[in-house]
């Protein structure tokens, strides 16, 4: 059986929780408790000297981060080629935007969560909003070129890019109406039973948080 390292609340985490789901992955899941600081134990730092979730472990081999998770589940467990082509030109597609999401999405929503749940900041500067604003724009242009982020078909981008694009929206809401592609993206994956299954407990516990820290 794989374990799957992650903490509920972590859009990285949510989108390998969403992945075991879509390709019925026998796993175990297993809670890192943050406020406890499991994540900087020795035992942790030994699976991942970064000390971030998820970390996943099949036999002999431990992964971090999120993307190299899912495209190693697509790669082992997934039966249907679609989510992550085999053909070189296909898997590009989906690679770059998995790399949208690791550099541009996910660490947006990083600068401001870590100064948030880490560091007691209580403001988020305008710059950072801004920030935000900007990647939906580009998540807008992708998203009118085609319907899912790497072409026709749900791919792992997707899964990767709506975990994170759940914890944005928490922050700064989305204009639908500026962003009706990234709003019907969003509501097309929303209910996907996987999608649901992995996601919907961790974005609302990722909401709680952020409201509360904001006070
Ligand atoms: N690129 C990594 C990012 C993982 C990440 O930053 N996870 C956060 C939680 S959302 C974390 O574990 N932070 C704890 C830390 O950096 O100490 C991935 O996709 O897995």
């Amino acid at each position: 059986m794989v374990k799957l390292y992650k903490l509920d609340a972590s859009p990285p985490a949510r989108a390998c929780m969403v992945a075991c789901e879509l390709f019925s992955v026998p796993v175990e899941l297993i809670e890192v408790d943050f406020g406890e600081g499991e994540h900087l134990k020795p035992e942790y730092l030994k699976k991942n000297p970064l000390h971030t979730v998820p970390v996943l472990e099949d036999g002999s081999v431990v992964i971090n981060d999120s993307h190299a998770i899912l495209m190693y589940l697509a790669d082992v467990y997934g039966e249907q080629e679609s989510f992550y082509p085999k053909d070189p030109k296909q898997r590009a597609l989906v690679n770059q935007k998995l790399f949208f999401n690791s550099t541009i999405l996910f660490i947006r929503l990083r600068n401001i969560s870590f100064p948030l749940f880490m560091e007691g900041i209580t403001e988020i500067p305008k710059k950072k909003l801004d920030a935000i604003e900007e990647a939906y724009g580009f998540l807008e242009e992708f998203l009118t070129r085609t319907k899912y982020l790497a072409g026709d078909n749900i791919t792992i981008a997707d899964i990767a890019a709506y975990a994170t694009v759940t914890g944005l929206v928490v922050i700064l809401e989305h204009n639908a109406q500026k962003y009706p592609k990234t709003q019907a993206w969003l509501k097309d994956l929303e209910k996907l039973p996987y999608v649901q299954k992995g996601n919907a407990k961790g974005a609302e516990e990722y909401r709680q948080l952020v409201k509360s820290k904001l006070g």
